[in-house]
């Protein structure tokens, strides 16, 4: 096991050996980079190795599940829909893995489960482990179609609130683009962290 503690309910090469069979191989590729890319930002920012690291490999977890699928599995748990997720399913993804995670891995720890549901649209307020798997999901090694991926790189390691308002904005602009309905959940987020920028750079 990498550390001493775990947050699963097995080994983590376990787990990578599970995840090796769930996921098809880019999605796999990218679930590594993930893990790798939380777990380094973890270190460098003060937050547990362990936890980036689980957050990291189970955050899409849920992936492979059809919208259909989703949907369904959402219906059984009774677990809310809410409008944006009706007209677009795969944004329930990080809500279907982190019920997986809990049900299927064992994860009980509050901050991993929610870095899972919110690694899509972000929410208000995140701790820093969610805003650090957050930047991982979009900045990972394997991930070559974003935006200035360089300069987003440079600030996770630099000032990760930055990325997070910059990917952010980059996020709302490019479905803006693509016309794919924007979850007022990941919005909201926008919004919540741009004021938070403002109140700061008003301080200094
Ligand atoms: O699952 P991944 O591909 O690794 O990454 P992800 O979970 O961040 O999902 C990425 C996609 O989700 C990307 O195409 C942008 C999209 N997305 C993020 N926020 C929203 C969104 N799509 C819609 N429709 N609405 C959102 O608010
Ligand atoms: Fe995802
Ligand atoms: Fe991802």
């Amino acid at each position: 096991m990498i550390g001493n503690e775990s947050y699963v309910n097995c080994t983590i090469p376990e787990l990578i050996l599970s995840l090796e069979k769930r996921l098809n191989p880019k999605r796999f590729l990218h679930t590594m980079g993930v893990a790798q890319t939380a777990a380094f930002l973890a270190v460098l920012h003060g937050e547990s190795r362990e936890k980036a690291l689980t957050a990291g490999l189970l955050h899409d977890i849920a992936k492979p599940f059809s919208d259909q699928e989703l949907m369904d599995f959402c219906k059984r748990e009774q677990l809310p829909i809410s409008e944006a997720e009706a007209l677009a399913p795969y944004l329930l993804h990080g809500k279907v893995g982190a019920r997986l995670a809990r049900d299927e891995f064992g994860v009980k720890d509050p901050e991993i489960l929610n870095a899972i549901e919110f690694h899509t649209t972000g929410r208000p307020d995140m701790s820093l482990l969610e805003i650090l798997v957050f930047i991982a999901d979009y900045i990972e090694p394997s991930r070559d179609r974003q935006q200035k991926l360089n300069k987003r790189r440079q600030q996770a390691v630099a000032d990760p609130g930055k990325a997070l308002v910059k990917i952010l904005k980059d996020t709302v602009k490019y479905l803006g683009q693509t016309g794919a309905p924007v979850d007022p959940m990941t919005q909201k987020t926008l919004e919540w962290y741009q004021a938070k920028a403002a109140k700061k750079n008003r301080k200094e």
